[in-house]
């Protein structure tokens, strides 16, 4: 070693004693040429998760639980809450006469309806009982008392998406337990529902009526006054029709996926350019990392696929970090 290296690493070792490191080291790290979530793509295929989901069933109740969810880990070193780099995604299970007892936190939920009769599941949210049915998109907004509940026949599935990853920049999430397991509330229909609930009928309605020939329409869930589900995450909507591919998109967002309905697969080149092709079905649940390029591909030639995806649209937009770009 030169003397010029001894001096150096002399150098360096008084360093951490004095809580400073050295920039130089690491800038490159700092500030990449291209983002690096630490997420990668990960698949959730139904048929897997669900024999998972009902076992659970059997081993513990959702008084016990509170919220009985297998939650959606990204990948062994990053685990939960990371189902991407910004969202936290998992899938709950409620079954007949049970009762998901009534808090509130600061993280923001919204749930996305997988499996359940119409009749008698719902979430109860500050005093409205809003009843949920398959597609349905239900929001328990930042702090409102929310219990769930089920007077249905079957089981009842649904994908929660919390801002959890949030939280662990901003350490503030308060939580709280109502004293009784439910929030006194009110059946909420049509109306009263409104700013809640979000019914898949009245998004496939507009998805239908926005198909072009061109074979994809993406919409956003907007509340009536055209603002995002919350501050910060939201949800889009996605027809691919029949036999078609959308074209290649990356955007600076993270995406929580899950099938509606239909056939397919979607290509995703992560930023550092390894290409990964998700196949899925009805009831699949899979991430794509923030700035990856995405294509669906709805591989039937007689049915269209519907895509349901929860984003981190919302925040990446007010940090003026939003960036999109067609490939
Ligand atoms: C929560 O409150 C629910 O209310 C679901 O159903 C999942 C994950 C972490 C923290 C709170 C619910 C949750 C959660």
């Amino acid at each position: 070693m030169t003397g010029e290296q001894d001096q150096q690493q002399e150098y360096y070792s008084t360093l951490d004693a004095h809580h400073v490191a050295p920039l130089w080291g690491v800038l490159h790290k700092m500030v990449p040429p291209r983002p690096n979530p630490s997420s990668q793509v990960q698949t959730w295929p139904y048929a897997s998760i669900r024999p998972l989901l009902m076992q659970a069933g059997d081993l513990i109740s959702a008084e016990e639980a509170e919220r009985r969810v297998l939650m959606l880990v990204n990948n062994p070193t990053l685990g939960p809450p990371y189902t991407t780099d910004t969202i936290y995604a998992g899938l709950q299970l409620i079954l007949p006469g049970e009762t998901a007892p009534a808090h509130r936190h600061t993280a923001f939920a919204l749930r996305f309806i997988v499996e359940g009769d119409s009749d008698g599941a719902f979430t109860a949210v500050q005093g409205k009982k809003v009843v949920m049915e398959r597609g349905d998109v239900i929001l328990t907004p930042s702090w409102t008392w929310h219990d769930h509940g089920s007077d249905s026949k079957g089981p009842m599935v649904w994908l929660d998406g919390l801002d959890l990853p949030v939280y662990r920049f901003l350490p503030i999430n308060f939580a709280e337990n109502h004293s009784d397991p439910r929030y006194p509330s009110e059946l909420a229909e049509g109306e009263l529902a409104k700013g809640l609930k979000f019914p898949w009928k009245d998004m496939q309605t507009q998805l239908d009526a926005n198909a072009s020939t061109t074979g994809h329409v993406k919409l956003d869930y907007r509340h009536a006054d055209g603002s995002h589900l919350s501050k910060t995450i939201s949800a889009q909507a996605e027809r691919v029709n029949a036999g078609t591919s959308s074209s290649k998109v990356r955007e600076t967002l993270s995406f929580v996926y899950h099938v509606y309905e239909g056939q397919g697969y979607t290509t995703i080149v992560t930023p550092e350019g390894e290409e990964k092709v998700v196949m899925w079905m009805r009831k699949d649940t899979f991430n794509v990392p923030a700035w990856s390029v995405v294509s669906h591909t709805c591989r039937s030639q007689s049915d269209s696929a519907y895509l349901f995806a929860i984003t981190d649209r919302p925040m990446i937009e007010a940090l003026g970090l939003y960036r999109k770009e067609e490939l």
